[in-house]
């Protein structure tokens, strides 16, 4: 791979960048122009080792030519069609293969993002409960440091202060439980922390407050990644499962980050071995090459809505590009990629590698708590007192000065490697985070 021109824009000023510090990037801006596997390459045409999948997003590696080819083939036979009271095969077809792939989801509705998959879970937990019977079922439960993305629906649920404070009363009738994270107990623990499971009962709170009649939904990420990669305790996710059961109560896992091999499984209810009631897809189910997201309903539900006369529309819900042409046909290659390369186990396989290799880092100078989980780690700093995100944006900084692509969050350094990586690239992230924490503020 290599860069023969200088692709630097000469202006950056007509681009609003989103989460980004706007000024400061465009003082010092990186670019990436290329990628390939798991590298990109910047514009100063230096080679990043792709610590993330992007955001969390290319679980099979970059620019992967099955997929390439599928979405050429596809944009040079069917380049749009609408999908309201019409419909193209690819979408149809892509649709069974992801039921197909896990037991008691019997459809899927395609949205754009995870945001939009988000509100259309939301959505269609008001629906479901209102097409029951249960249209008293209005509220919304989220968690603390919960990510949803950025609809107004997400936001509401989410519990990620500095994503809410500035957009105003957002959604009524909402609440959250609280976040599971406590380092007195379980820093350093290594996949599931032992203490927490009780944490879940903190709905049962919010039942006795609100009654169990006016709660529509639960909405929670079964691991938390945007907030800094919060682990599940262990039988936390059952609890809280058995306590909506119970309740009459919908529980929507949000798998937009743990969906498509994240953590060694196709889905990360797969993996805890507790069914929700809707799940959230977006990232890995195209391998981010065309924007997609899905959301997984249990059998049952969509029945619900298919008792009124046959010339009724169920659902008023869906959006211009729900089901894509190109993004179907780059999300049955991206499958086929999973499949034939079998990267869930892959992942599974390295997992306690990674694992062992994350822990290393405990010792290192900053450091008061690693967390990990299938190919996902969240290496927590202290922070820099009065500086809060200081350090851990110097390391990011720094990191991607030694050919390294980390994230950070608050004061948390997150990575999710491409499900591809090998051994030594593993070591070579953990030596770059090393070297580099020795030398942060
Ligand atoms: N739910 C979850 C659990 C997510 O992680 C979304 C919904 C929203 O997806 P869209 O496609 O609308 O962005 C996400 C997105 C990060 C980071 O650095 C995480 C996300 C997006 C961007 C950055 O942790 N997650």
């Amino acid at each position: 791979m290599s860069t023969d021109q200088n692709y630097a824009p000469n202006d950056l000023e007509s681009l609003w960048m989103p989460f980004t510090a706007n000024r400061q990037f465009k003082k010092n801006p990186k670019m990436l122009v290329e990628a390939e596997g798991m590298h990109y390459i910047t514009h100063d045409n230096r080679r990043i080792l792709d610590g993330t999948s992007g955001l969390w997003c290319v679980n099979a590696g970059h620019r992967r030519q099955p997929i390439i080819d599928a979405v050429k083939k596809q944009v040079e036979k069917l380049d749009y069609a609408p999908g309201f009271q019409i419909g193209h095969p690819t979408s149809f077809e892509f649709a069974s293969r992801l039921t197909s792939m896990i037991e008691g989801f019997d459809h899927v509705f395609f949205t754009n993002s995870g945001s939009e998959a988000v509100d259309t879970a939301l959505k269609i937990a008001l629906a479901y409960q209102r097409s029951i019977g249960q249209g008293t079922r209005t509220r919304l439960i989220g968690r603390e440091r919960g990510y949803h993305g950025v609809g107004f629906g997400g936001i509401s649920v989410g519990g990620i202060v500095g994503n809410r404070k500035q957009f105003g009363t957002l959604l009524t009738g909402v609440d959250h439980i609280s976040h599971t994270h406590n380092l007195e107990q379980n820093a350093f623990s290594r996949g599931q922390p032992e203490w927490g499971a009780h944490l879940a009962d903190d709905l049962e709170k919010i039942v006795a407050l609100h009654d169990a009649s006016t709660i529509a939904a639960v909405i929670v990420e079964p691991m938390a990644g945007s907030t800094g990669v919060l682990i599940p305790p262990k039988g936390y996710l059952k609890r809280l499962r058995d306590i909506c059961t119970k309740h009459g109560i919908l529980l929507i896992f949000d798998e937009v980050i743990t969906g498509f091999g994240r953590l060694g499984a196709s889905f990360a209810s797969e993996y805890f071995g507790v069914k929700p009631d809707l799940f959230t897809t977006a990232k890995g189910i195209t391998n981010a090459t065309v924007p997609m997201g899905a959301v997984f309903a249990r059998d049952g539900i969509y029945d619900a809505f298919m008792d009124a006369p046959d010339n009724t529309i169920e659902l008023f819900h869906g959006y211009t590009y729900s089901g894509h042409p190109l993004a179907c046909a780059a999300g049955l290659a991206t499958l086929d990629i999973y499949r034939d390369e079998g990267l869930f186990e892959r992942a599974a396989e390295l997992a306690p590698y990674f694992e062992d290799a994350v822990h290393s880092l405990s010792d290192v100078d900053h450091v008061i708590d690693i967390r990990n989980l299938g190919m996902v780690t969240g290496i927590e700093l202290e922070g820099i007192p009065d500086k809060p995100t200081a350090r851990a944006m110097d390391a990011f900084n720094k990191c991607y000065d030694k050919g390294l692509l980390v994230r950070t969050t608050g004061d948390i350094i997150a990575m999710s490697p491409p499900l591809i990586v090998e051994k030594e690239q593993i070591d070579f992230m953990i030596d770059t985070v090393r070297d580099t924490l020795k030398t942060v503020h």
